[in-house]
């Protein structure tokens, strides 16, 4: 039986309708490594690292090739540090660390360490972590007015502020000095004398651990390509730690619009698909962050005008003492503001663990973590990842 052509016709654009809507919805759900469970997200399916993972393309600066030797005047070292804020008491959790980044990387190159307190280093402190590294150890002190609440904080409000945020269960909340942890890591360690003259660092916390022989400069790799940063995991924070460090982020850019990089990562900073309920309760910012306790980046990045002018905003405002807000949140939504998304980098070829999250990649130059494992414990540690978000948005570069 023949069809009039206005039906065939018909026929014809309801198949392609449905065919864009099948497109849209699949678009929609993100990348297929994402997995729903029947409670929403719940991790990703099958992690990128599981697959086989290769050093970076493009030259890349060797320690056979060049001199790295560590007393040398004219080595192939360009202008960086590994750097450390650490307490006395952490000596021991401190030396295995640097012997992983010793035996995977620095051995190699030999850039300084330069670590930081608020008390003076011990002499024993002193002489254990000179004794892991032929290269030379600063220990420098943080100066008071950088270590201290500013005189705006009101401590009775702080005590206050932080016993409720303790009754949610926020790890920390109550530790005066957790607080000021987090606010020397989110706008004051790039002001510190000792590293004026350094371009790049690269952050090391007591206790992690690093899996993988990483053979080329990082350093170098970074100022080939004019990178800004360098993170290994990309993870949610908890909302309560920070209800109001998104509204002051938008009255910030309210204030300097012009500060926005143009090729930003907003759409990362403000996702609400993964985990809508983080998203809402941090009201528009999705909590997704670079895991800071690893971080490869550029100083001048921190000391530009525009991060400085945006931590010196949130500073004023109190968050980090009547909150508890993050360094991670705050250099991330600061990255993702002001940077050139396409000068960050995933250091996916460093394998990496801070308890309890994993980078590890599937390389015979890793060693002693499971490739694509992303967590050690409860299973529901799996949803904290938020990489699929990242992948989406700004790219796996
Ligand atoms: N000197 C000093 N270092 C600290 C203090 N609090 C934390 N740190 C360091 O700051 C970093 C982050 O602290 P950590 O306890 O690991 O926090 P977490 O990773 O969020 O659990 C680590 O390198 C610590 O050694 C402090 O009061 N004084
Ligand atoms: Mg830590």
């Amino acid at each position: 039986m023949a069809v009039a052509r206005p039906i065939r016709m018909l026929g014809a654009a309801c198949i392609l309708l449905c065919l864009f809507l099948i497109f849209q919805i699949n678009q929609s759900q993100g990348p297929s490594f994402i997995s729903k469970g029947s409670k929403g997200y719940d991790g990703m399916k099958n992690d990128p690292l599981s697959n086989p993972t290769g050093e970076p393309e493009g030259h890349l600066w060797r320690a056979e090739d060049n001199d790295y030797a560590p007393d040398s005047a004219s080595s192939a070292r360009t202008n960086a540090a590994l750097i450390s804020l650490v307490r006395n008491e952490e000596l021991n959790d401190l030396i295995p660390t640097m012997k992983d980044l010793e035996r995977t990387w620095n051995g190699k190159f030999n850039y300084p360490w330069i670590f930081f307190n608020d008390k003076p280093f011990t002499e024993e402190f002193k002489k254990r972590t000179q004794a892991e590294t032929k290269a030379k150890c600063y220990y420098e002190q943080v100066p008071k007015e950088h270590w201290d609440p500013p005189e705006w904080i009101n401590m009775e409000l702080f005590r206050e502020s932080a016993a409720i945020l303790n009754e949610q269960k926020i790890q920390y909340s109550d530790k005066l000095s957790y607080h000021q942890m987090c606010r020397w890591n989110s706008g004051m360690f790039y002001k510190h004398s000792a590293l004026k003259n350094y371009k790049y660092y690269w952050r090391v916390e007591p206790k992690v651990q690093f899996f993988c022989n990483v053979d080329y400069d990082v350093f170098r790799f970074m100022e080939d390509r004019n990178l800004t940063y360098g993170f290994t995991i990309n993870l949610f924070d908890a909302p309560q730690t920070l209800p109001t460090l998104w509204p002051e982020t938008k009255k910030f850019l309210a204030a300097n619009p012009s500060y926005l990089s143009s090729n930003n990562m907003m759409e990362w900073l403000t996702d609400n698909t993964l985990r809508p309920d983080h998203t809402e309760a941090a009201n528009g910012y999705s909590t997704c962050h670079f895991w800071s306790n690893f971080e490869i980046g550029d100083l001048d990045f921190f000391r530009g005008e525009q991060y400085d002018a945006y931590f010196n905003h949130l500073d004023r405002a109190g968050g980090f003492f009547y909150e508890r807000w993050g360094d991670a949140p705050v250099h991330s939504i600061g990255l993702g503001l002001f940077a050139d998304a396409a000068k960050v980098h995933w250091f996916r070829d460093i394998g990496y663990n801070h308890i309890p999250y994993f980078n590890c990649p599937n390389s015979p130059k890793c060693s002693k973590c499971t490739p694509g494992k992303f967590y050690a414990g409860e299973p529901f540690l799996a949803k904290e990842d938020c990489r699929p978000s990242y992948f989406k948005h700004v790219g796996m570069h």
